[in-house]
C-alpha cells in the first residue's frame, strides 16, 4: 500500500460520446483525487512516444491515428494504490472481457475504442506523467 499518482486519459471515443463526466464521477466516488486535468489534442509525436512499446505491432498506426483523432481529457490522479485502483475501475483492455460495473465493461465493445487509459506500473506512471504534464 502506498500513495501513488497515475495518468488518466479519457480517449477520443469517450469524449465524443459524452462520457467524461461519468468517468470522472467514478474516479471521485472511488476516493481518488484529481490533481490536474485538461482537454488536450495529443500531437502525433507525443502519441508515438506514449505508445512506443507497441511500435512494431500491426495495430500501431491505427492506434496513433485514433488517439490523435480528437480531443482527449488527461488527468493526474492520486491516492492509495492509485495505479491499480484506476486500472480496476477501467477493467481489462479488451472490453469483451471487462465485467459489468467496470468502465470498459459498461460502455465499450471494441479493443480499439476502449474509452480510457491508465498507466500500468509505477515506472509507466512516472514516464507518462512527465510526458503529458512535464512533472
Ligand atoms: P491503454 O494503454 O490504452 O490503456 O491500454 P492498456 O494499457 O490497457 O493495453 P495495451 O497497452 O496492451 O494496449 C494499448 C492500446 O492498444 C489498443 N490495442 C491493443 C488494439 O487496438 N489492439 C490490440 O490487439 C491490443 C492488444 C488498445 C489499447
Amino acid at each position: 500500500m502506498a500513495i501513488e499518482s497515475t495518468l488518466l486519459i479519457v480517449k477520443p471515443d469517450g469524449v465524443r460520446r459524452g462520457l467524461v463526466g461519468e468517468v470522472i464521477r467514478r474516479v471521485e466516488a472511488k476516493g481518488l483525487t484529481i490533481d490536474a486535468m485538461r482537454l488536450y489534442t495529443i500531437p502525433r509525436e507525443v502519441a508515438e512516444e506514449h505508445y512506443g512499446e507497441h511500435r512494431e505491432k500491426p495495430f500501431f498506426g491505427e492506434l496513433v491515428d485514433f488517439i490523435t483523432g480528437g480531443p482527449v481529457v488527461i488527468a493526474k490522479i492520486t491516492g492509495e494504490d492509485a495505479i491499480t485502483c484506476w486500472r480496476t475501475l477501467m477493467g481489462p483492455t479488451n472490453p469483451v472481457d471487462a465485467p459489468p460495473g467496470s468502465i470498459r465493461g459498461d460502455f465499450a465493445t471494441l479493443i480499439g475504442e476502449n474509452i480510457a487509459h491508465g498507466s500500468d506500473s509505477p515506472e509507466s506512471a512516472a514516464r507518462e506523467l512527465k510526458l503529458f504534464f512535464g512533472e
